[in-house]
């Protein structure tokens, strides 16, 4: 509901008509699923500041240098987290994000209302996340279908069984399982190890957060993972995109 208000809150502030002059209107979205399904890393590296499990620190690196390096290590896309009340980032980023890289970018956002969808495209994203623990099913589907006809890609979120249920619909691109439970905060691959076997084929395969090393990869890719997000583990080092290499 805060959320809702505060959309409501930015509307007022950049109106449609000026979101859709953007010149990223004009402008092909690339496509992460297609870049997942052709890599053989998967990676999704995130842009990510601080958290409320976690209060990440980015080692004072600028977000062209943090992508720029997440670009140069070899990443299928990048997630950029625009939240700021918990996660202190902005479209700014989003922003900055585009103008230095040529990879996809998602706009990693609670996104409830199709102006903030609109935004995500006005600052150069190619895909959207839609969560659905905070979605009901008729929300997902008007909601994608306002991205599709936009040209951006979408990722749903879920975290358990009820959730994948509900959700299911044509208008997905990709399914990600959050391996982060966002109440209680606990972390397990299980969580994506659990789903995997009923996200239909048709969907992109993401495992997300949690993700601390090759070998959580290797131990993923058997239940058919085909993308990687990963935030914490790069931002916290000293050198985001070196890590992404390593
Ligand atoms: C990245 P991690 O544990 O590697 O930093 O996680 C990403 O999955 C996580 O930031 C995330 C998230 C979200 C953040 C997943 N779903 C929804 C905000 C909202």
């Amino acid at each position: 509901v805060d959320k809702k208000r505060e959309v409501i809150l930015k509307k007022s502030i950049i109106p449609v008509s000026q979101l859709e002059a953007s010149v990223f209107f004009g402008k092909e979205t690339i496509s992460l699923s297609q870049n997942l399904k052709n890599s053989n890393t998967g990676i999704i590296a995130e842009h990510k500041r601080r958290s409320p499990s976690r209060s990440v620190i980015n080692h004072g690196f600028t977000v062209e240098e943090v992508v720029k390096g997440y670009e140069s290590a070899g990443a299928c896309g990048i997630s950029v987290l625009t939240d700021g009340k918990y996660f202190g980032g902005s479209l700014d980023d989003l922003l900055l994000a585009r103008a230095s890289v040529n990879i996809p970018l998602l706009r990693k956002e609670f996104i409830v209302d199709e102006y903030q969808i609109l935004e995500a495209k006005a600052h150069g994203a190619d895909l959207i996340l839609l969560i659905a623990a905070v979605l009901t099913r008729d929300e997902i589907k008007s909601l994608s279908e306002f991205a599709k006809k936009l040209g951006l890609e979408v990722l749903l979120e879920v975290h358990n069984q009820e959730e994948l249920e509900k959700s299911i619909m044509p208008t997905l691109d990709m399914i990600g399982v959050n391996n982060r439970n966002l109440k209680t905060f606990e972390v397990s691959l299980d969580f994506s190890k659990q789903l995997a076997n009923q996200i239909p084929n048709d969907f992109v395969k993401v495992s997300e957060s949690g993700i601390s090393s090759i070998e959580a990869i290797t131990e993923l890719k058997p239940y058919g993972y085909k993308g990687f997000l990963i935030g914490e583990n790069f931002m916290k080092t000293d050198n985001a995109g070196q890590a992404a290499t390593e």
